[in-house]
């Protein structure tokens, strides 16, 4: 997924007029089509297709070491890279909408290379600027594999990865171990630091002690590039490594958290709960499900927080968090909801269906698979789904449900699928390898 090459001194330059005048003058430059905040430049977000500046964004607090750095630069000139949005990361942008720029295949594709690891591979790989593909496996490490599928490196830790990398506006690779550590790497493969969650007596292995700190929750990159992620709370963690803030839960935290424009941070537990946290650190609200939380909450253009729970439910809650509706599948939610540009909300449940939900919480369609659905799907530029299922398939759906093929794979498929400009599909195995999938 390469990022539109343009001059530094054009992107330095519209940063700077529009900074200063962009409320007469820039309002209606660049009707730049998007698909998630990673295709928009600088610190615009996808809303609605296009790149649009948000206020909220651009008034977020730089951290400290990015504000010293800047110090005698011109106000209106802040430099791209400490201002642009992160790359991606699991469910391509910080409000999780799952939504892909690019057109899954309308033929079925084949397997065009497997990479092999040592563990499963229920990482979602993350696509980086040059067309290599970055995903954990449970054998304990990080790798980056070229477009043709051969290794450009890896980086090992000390226990098994669920963690899906996020790429920060720099290319900083971040990614969580269940050895407690959140790690981030430059693009030159140098660790820049790594940050240890919590304070559990064992880091590594199985268990309550052992895994209460595990970091396997996305990490997400909200404004100014502070990282998110869980453990045994939730987790603001400054680019520099530095701990921004901690928010205690009463449960383990193991999915991404969504992060809004102004820094808020949406999170399930399994405790139970869903927890609004201001950009301070303090709670804002918190709404109690029936059952732990192991999905990780969607954003629509709304405001409404979708978000699954082990009660079989997915929640539809406003802002405030006060409950919209809640939709009652056939078994636990571990997945993330897509949600489509027309409204469309699709998870996928324990209960092996794919549900299609209308945005007033009404039924539209449901699709069968083989077996229990832990991956979230991804939605195209034109609604068409892609998921995975412990079926051992992947499968694409059309937007009304119906399907469009399936490519069985050797071993469950938990790991959340993505889409290159190409068409190229790549997602991980329980069978070990990491697959692209493309049509010949
Ligand atoms: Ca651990
Ligand atoms: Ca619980
Ligand atoms: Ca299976």
């Amino acid at each position: 997924m390469r990022i539109r090459k343009r001059s530094l001194t054009t992107i330095l330059l519209l940063a700077v007029l529009c900074a200063a005048v962009w409320t007469t003058t820039c309002a209606h430059l660049e009707p730049t089509s998007c698909g998630s905040d990673k295709d928009c430049k600088l610190q615009r977000v996808c809303d609605l297709g296009r790149c649009v500046w948000s206020s909220a964004a651009s008034g977020a607090r730089l951290p400290p070491t990015s504000a010293a750095k800047r110090t005698g630069a011109p106000a209106l000139a802040l430099p791209p890279t400490e201002t642009e949005p992160a790359r991606t990361m699991f469910r391509f942008g910080p409000l999780h909408r799952g939504r892909s720029p690019h057109l899954i295949p309308s033929k079925k594709p084949s397997i065009a290379w497997t990479f092999a690891t040592g563990g499963p591979v229920v990482s979602s790989p993350a696509l980086l600027d040059d067309q290599s593909i970055a995903f954990g496996s449970h054998d304990q490490h990080l790798y980056v594999v070229t477009r043709d599928g051969t290794l450009k490196w890896s980086h090992a830790t000390t226990d098994i990865i669920f963690s899906s990398p996020a790429v920060g506006h720099d290319g900083t690779l971040y990614i969580g171990s269940d050895d407690d550590h959140l790690y981030a790497i430059a693009p030159s493969r140098r660790v820049l630091w790594n940050f240890q969650i919590g304070s559990c007596p064992q880091h590594v292995g199985v268990g309550p002690d052992a895994s209460r700190c595990d970091v396997d929750a996305g990490p997400t990159l909200g404004p100014g590039g502070v990282i998110y992620t869980g453990g045994d709370g939730i987790y603001a963690i400054n680019p520099d490594g530095t701990l921004r803030w901690r928010f205690a839960t009463g449960g383990h935290v193991s999915s991404a958290p969504a992060v809004l424009p102004d820094g808020t941070v949406i999170a399930g537990c399994q405790d139970d709960l869903i927890y609004a946290v201001g950009p301070d650190g303090t709670k804002r609200w918190d709404f109690r499900t029936g059952g732990d939380v192991e999905s990780s909450p969607a954003i629509s253009e709304d405001g409404t927080i979708y978000v699954g729970s082990d009660d079989r439910k997915l929640y539809a809650l406003a802002p405030d968090g006060t409950l919209r509706w809640a939709f009652t599948t056939g078994d636990d939610i571990r997945a993330s909801a897509a949600l489509a540009p027309s409204g469309l909300i699709a998870i996928g449940t324990f209960d092996a269906q794919m549900y299609g939900i209308k945005p007033d919480g009404t039924l539209a369609w449901t699709f069968r698979t083989g077996d229990r659905i832990v991956s979230s799907a991804l939605v195209d530029a034109q609604g068409a789904l892609l998921f995975g299922s412990e079926d051992d398939r992947v499968y694409a759906l059309e937007a009304d449900g119906r399907l469009r093929w399936s490519v069985e794979l050797e071993g469950d498929v938990d790991s959340s699928p993505v889409l290159a400009a190409d068409g190229t599909i790549y997602v991980g195995s329980d069978d070990k390898n990491l697959y692209a999938l493309r049509v010949p």
